[in-house]
């Protein structure tokens, strides 16, 4: 058992904005709830300042009703959203008694949990996208419920990463090493660009 949440995970990020902006419209948010932690990845339409305010909205809305179940959650940044550029935004609540998460994505943030032996990727799940826009248009939103145990590492990517960013990576690097390998080696340069790496330390 963890009974602190923050003990729960160890994680890095990498984050660039798309270069000549000096604020990113990509964000997110690592939060322990009493039964877990929210781990979310926004990203605003577009890039700069409108970008960056509609993605602080969204962070700020998760933040204050982080205890919610994560489709609520997507509905409270949604009406936050209107008449802002809107946002994208992958979401996932791991469930510490269980070791289980919830996630669920809107727009084309991608998400990957790899499980390992330690050294080699022996499976990988992939986060079902739903097309959509916070703000503007929601889907229907439908969480899919995984397990997330001791080792596996969980990647959140931006569209400014390319879509093949786990190709060379290693399980038994720690996240933040991770991180800035993907952004090194796969980031597009055309729009801003964010990395988030979660691994589970919890039995
Ligand atoms: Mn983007």
């Amino acid at each position: 058992m963890c009974d602190d949440q923050l003990q729960l995970i160890e994680w890095g990020f990498a984050g660039i904005p798309l270069r000549g902006e000096e604020v990113s419209g990509d964000s997110y948010i690592i939060k322990p709830i009493p039964d877990g932690i929210l781990i979310a990845v926004v990203d605003g339409l577009g890039h700069g300042y409108e970008a960056a305010a509609a993605s602080k909205i969204a962070i700020t809305t998760l933040d204050t009703y982080t205890h919610e179940p994560v489709i609520m959650l997507v509905r409270r940044c949604h009406e936050a959203l209107k008449g802002t550029r809107g946002v994208v935004m992958s979401i996932a609540k791991l469930n510490s008694h269980d070791k289980m998460i919830s996630w669920l994505g809107v727009g084309n943030i991608e998400g990957l949990v790899t499980r390992g032996n330690g050294k080699s990727v022996i499976s990988h799940e992939r986060l079902l996208l739903r097309g959509g826009t916070l703000g503007y248009q929601l889907p229907t939103l439908k969480e899919s419920v995984i397990p997330f145990i001791k080792g596996d590492t969980l990647i959140f990517v931006t569209d400014g990463i390319r879509s093949n960013f786990d190709s060379g990576i290693k399980l038994e690097d720690m996240p933040q090493k991770i991180a800035d390998y993907i952004m090194a080696h796969f980031n597009r340069g055309t729009d801003d660009a964010l990395v988030l790496v979660v691994r589970s330390k919890c039995k």
